[in-house]
């Protein structure tokens, strides 16, 4: 019900709706419309009350609230639960904690700041309040283990073909977890699982997008590396609708997956915004280095490289890191 009246007064933006109305369009009463108004202004929102005038939303915001973020959206599974925090550890973390509980495929854990983000192999990302996208999904599906590594792939062409609707400048993936920008990172992907050996329970996806970072208050390291999407946007950023974007081409590629058992399309969206492919990289292991050139995504999300020697070999995401000849 309170969403309803969210709704109804996000509609009517910037002109009052007096309570007759809204209690009209969502067929409760005037006292039960005030009660609701009441509960949403101890839940934050700012609404303004006048008499004989009636109610108006002040500043919807950009929070990414659960109300506000399931407000027109069009998926049937990614996202139909979003649990929100103002601060988190981790939205990861958290995840995965409630995924061990039962819950259910699709759940969305975001937060306005994470104390502790993670990125991969135990390093951290910088994840600071209301300047970014920080979020986890929950998904549950029929795979076996050595197949996980394909979402990372479906995530990535989702997210790319998101942030391509909102910026006009090129946003290509670095093979195989990072979102480029202008050659710097404006979106790192965490792809966890929990499984046994032959059987997936569930994977966590864990999306970080910069998008309207402080940049003068990033460690340094990071600075150097991290872009934000509204440095190269014309208009006012809405975290939201980008979150709602994602969601919804991710949804779209991930469905079509658990129903085809192939991520042709996602790979194919991989391979044509591609900022690894045609390039030399550095093949980077435990004990060894080796320069290659990156020719092509097999169908598995693999990427296939050709070495001086003009072997041919697939490079599997686990197992070694890839540095491109890139600025980091
Ligand atoms: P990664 O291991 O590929 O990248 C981590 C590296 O990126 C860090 O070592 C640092 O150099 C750099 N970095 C840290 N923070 C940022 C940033 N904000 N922008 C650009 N570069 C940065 C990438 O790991 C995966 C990141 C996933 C983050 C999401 S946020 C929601 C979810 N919860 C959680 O704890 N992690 C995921």
């Amino acid at each position: 019900m309170r969403k309803r009246i969210l709704e109804v007064l996000i509609n009517s933006k910037d002109k009052f709706i007096s309570g007759e109305e809204l209690s009209k369009s969502i067929g409760v009463s005037r006292t039960a419309v005030w009660k609701h108004i009441k509960k949403l202004k101890e839940e934050g929102y700012k609404i303004e009350s006048v008499p004989k005038r009636g109610y108006m939303l002040i500043k919807e915001g950009d929070k990414l609230d659960s109300k506000l973020l399931s407000i027109d959206m069009k998926n049937k599974v990614i996202g139909k639960e979003i649990i929100h925090f103002d601060s988190i550890d981790s939205t990861s973390n958290h995840a995965k904690a409630i995924a061990l509980e039962g819950a259910e495929e699709g759940t969305v854990v975001i937060a306005e700041e994470q104390t502790k983000g993670r990125g991969r192999l135990g390093r951290s990302w910088v994840s600071p309040k209301g300047q970014g996208i920080w979020m986890s999904i929950i998904l549950r599906p029929d795979i076996i283990p050595t197949h996980a590594m394909k979402i990372t792939q479906i995530v990535a062409a989702a997210i790319t073909e998101a942030l391509r609707k909102f910026t006009k400048d090129d946003v290509l993936i670095k093979w195989p977890n990072d979102i480029v920008l202008h050659k710097k990172k404006v979106c790192g992907i965490l792809t966890e699982m929990s499984a046994e050996i032959d059987k997936v329970n569930f994977v966590i996806v864990g999306i970080g997008v910069n998008a309207n970072m402080d940049e003068t208050l990033l460690p340094e390291d990071v600075a150097d590396k991290a872009v934000s999407l509204a440095k190269y946007m014309d208009d006012d950023i809405s975290r939201k609708e980008i979150v709602k974007e994602i969601l919804y081409e991710f949804e779209k590629l991930y469905m079509d997956f658990i129903e085809s058992r192939s991520i042709e399309k996602s790979i194919d969206i991989c391979r044509q915004y591609s900022a690894t492919l045609n390039n030399t990289v550095r093949i980077i292991s435990r004990d060894s280095e080796v320069k290659a050139r990156a020719i092509d995504l097999s169908e598995e999300g693999e990427l296939v490289v050709e070495y001086e020697d003009g072997r041919v070999e697939k490079v599997f995401s686990g197992e070694v890191s890839v540095r491109g000849l890139y600025e980091y």
